[in-house]
């Protein structure tokens, strides 16, 4: 058989048995992740305007950089296949939908936790914001996957998610994977560096130096606080891009950075401790 007819066979089998998926986890969206109309995000992303530099894997080299960046071709499509596949929303719920989760708060310090199946998640807590709820209510995943007995739930998942070619391989990197509804983010924070990819979907990021600090309040929403934030006094000229699917951005070391998720957007984040030479991952802390 030709190559061209095996692909075809190939793409044709993939096809058939993401319907079934679809059809057997009784998902009426056919087993993808919700994307938003551009025009329903338009206001909140100012058109789509980015004011990172954008480059390319091959220009960004693997060292601790100080400004932020987004690499627009994070990935060669082979690496990232079978993660894109793993995390659709058919596969992920017919193979971790019983596992539970631990939830944040989208307050800027993640106060309050809560727990529940990734099922219940899916089906529940991706609904677009409420653009009234404070922060501390209002529940998103990301990170926290490592229990008290310090056993990560994911693991498996983790294990096919490929360390980016621009982290740097001797660098310990700790993992935070997540999924966020519509208008669902992290308000203003600070942290070391790292990457953070975009899997399915797409991700406002809104990004200022470690000097001066912005003014806001940490418990109004990232959305609350997009859609106003010069009015809340935040710094007004703060860097902001949307990082869609196959995309990477880098957050330097103490830059202040907020989320915000546009679609039903699923990512991980690669915390990288450039100073540390084991070449160490996981899924909890560095
Ligand atoms: O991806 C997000 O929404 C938040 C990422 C982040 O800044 C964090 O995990 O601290």
């Amino acid at each position: 058989m030709s190559f061209a007819r095996a692909l075809r066979y190939a793409v044709l089998a993939l096809a058939f048995a993401r319907a079934l998926d679809a059809i057997a986890m009784n998902i009426d969206d056919g087993g993808e992740w919700n994307a938003v109309e551009d025009d329903d995000v338009r206001e909140v992303t100012n058109d789509g305007r980015c004011d990172v530099r954008r480059m390319s894997a091959d220009e960004v080299g693997s060292g601790e950089r100080v400004e932020p960046v987004v690499v627009i071709d994070a990935r060669r499509a082979r690496e990232i296949f079978l993660f894109r596949e793993n995390t659709r929303k058919a596969t992920l719920l017919r193979t971790y939908g019983d596992r539970e989760i631990t939830l944040s708060s989208a307050d800027t310090y993640s106060s309050e936790k809560r727990r529940m199946t990734l099922r219940e998640y899916v089906e529940k807590g991706l609904k677009p914001v409420n653009g009234d709820a404070r922060a501390n209510e209002t529940f998103y995943w990301f990170g926290d996957h490592v229990d008290d007995r310090g056993t990560n739930g994911l693991s498996e998942l983790f294990a096919s998610y490929e360390r980016l070619a621009f982290v740097p391989r001797d660098a310990d990197v700790a993992y935070s994977f997540g999924i966020g509804g519509p208008m669902s983010g992290v308000p203003l924070h600070v942290h070391g560096p790292g990457w953070s990819e975009t899997i399915h979907g797409r991700k406002l990021w809104f990004l200022a130096p470690p000097e001066p600090a912005p003014e806001f309040d940490p418990n109004v929403t990232a959305y609350a606080w997009a859609s106003e934030r010069v009015r809340l006094g935040t710094n007004g000229d703060m860097l902001q891009c949307v990082v869609s699917a196959g995309e990477a951005i880098y957050f330097p070391n103490a830059w202040w950075h907020a989320t915000l998720n546009l679609d039903e957007t699923v990512f991980m984040s690669s915390f990288v401790n450039y100073a540390r030479k084991g070449g160490r991952e996981s899924g909890g802390e560095l």
